[in-house]
């Protein structure tokens, strides 16, 4: 007898819904979390910035985001959150998140591949608060799959005003132009006016006018992006720290792969300092300390 684990179909997206995410490249989800649940993000986050670790990562390689509080009052970012904190990868890994993905991305498997906690302090002028347009796959060239998607998952009520999520709407659907070997550098080391310019540039290309989407995300729900789905962030104009993790996901076929610059260099993901190897001795992005699955059709 197989079981699979239930989750209330309600929750998941409709036919319809599916057929919108692909069409537009994001999907606002129903509540998915508890007001408690959210509010246990909360505390946990607040746990983990004054210190608390369940588990720590064994090396901290430079291209590792990992906001410390001698950083000041920067937006923060800590990759690998469910790592390195139980309470928050308790409340990430509730089934129906990756049921919902799945859905989405019409596959039986999902498994985490990263998660970073974010911070926007309450600075309306802080310039590190500002994301500039980028799409994931662009950090993620090391991988098989065009089919991973990401769920960006505040711990409140998130708005314009706190600088939410901003989609731009039907852009995973383009064909790229100017994507060269600077794309698989991480947006916080980039130059915002010249990622700018190559969203412009690709909607010309793309004879599309910009159409840009302000996800508005009522407390316990949650936006999805597809991969190739342009989206950026503004200021947080709010008196209150704008919170949220990104929680990237990956379909159950994605595996490593070698991805080269036009040099020869090979690009690397953080993933290469921790998880373990593979028969063929490359990365395994299913290592289940890593990239837990999520999600799976057959229980
Ligand atoms: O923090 C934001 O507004 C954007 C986060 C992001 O880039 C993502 O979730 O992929
Ligand atoms: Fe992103």
């Amino acid at each position: 007898m197989t079981t699979t684990i239930p989750v209330e179909e309600d929750l998941l997206p409709s036919e319809a819904d599916v057929r919108s995410y692909e069409e537009h490249g994001w999907y606002l989800s129903k509540k998915l979390f508890t007001d408690d649940e959210v509010d246990a993000l909360v505390s946990a986050s607040e746990a983990f910035y004054a210190g608390a670790r369940d588990r720590r990562l064994g090396k901290r390689p430079s291209t590792l985001a990992y906001w410390e509080p001698s950083d000041g009052a920067v937006q923060r970012h800590n990759d690998y959150i469910h790592y390195e904190s139980d309470p928050i990868a308790a409340i990430l890994r509730k089934p129906i998140v990756g049921a919902v993905a799945a859905r989405l991305a019409r596959t039986d498997e999902i498994r985490l591949f990263q998660s970073t906690l974010i911070y926007k302090p309450p600075r309306p002028d802080e310039p590190s608060n500002l994301v500039p347009w980028h799409f994931d796959r662009h950090y993620w060239q090391t991988c098989t799959s065009d089919n991973m998607l990401t769920a960006f998952i505040p711990f409140h009520h998130c708005d314009e005003e706190m600088g939410t999520i901003t989609m731009v709407d039907g852009s995973h659907r383009w064909k790229e132009i100017g994507g060269g070997d600077s794309t698989s550098r991480h947006f916080a080391h980039r130059d915002a006016a010249e990622l700018d310019e190559l969203l412009r540039e690709n909607a010309r290309y793309n004879g599309v006018e910009l159409r840009t989407v302000p996800m508005v995300i009522p407390k316990g729900h949650m936006s999805f992006h597809h991969c190739r789905t342009y989206h950026g962030s503004g200021a947080n104009r709010s008196s209150r720290p704008r919170r949220a993790i990104s929680l990237h996901l990956q379909d159950g076929d994605n595996r490593y792969r070698r991805h080269l610059l036009s040099d020869g260099t090979p690009v690397t993901y953080n993933h290469e300092h921790f998880v373990r190897r593979a028969e063929d001795g490359m990365p395994d992005y299913s290592d289940p300390d890593f990239c837990p699955v999520l999600w799976t059709s057959n229980g």
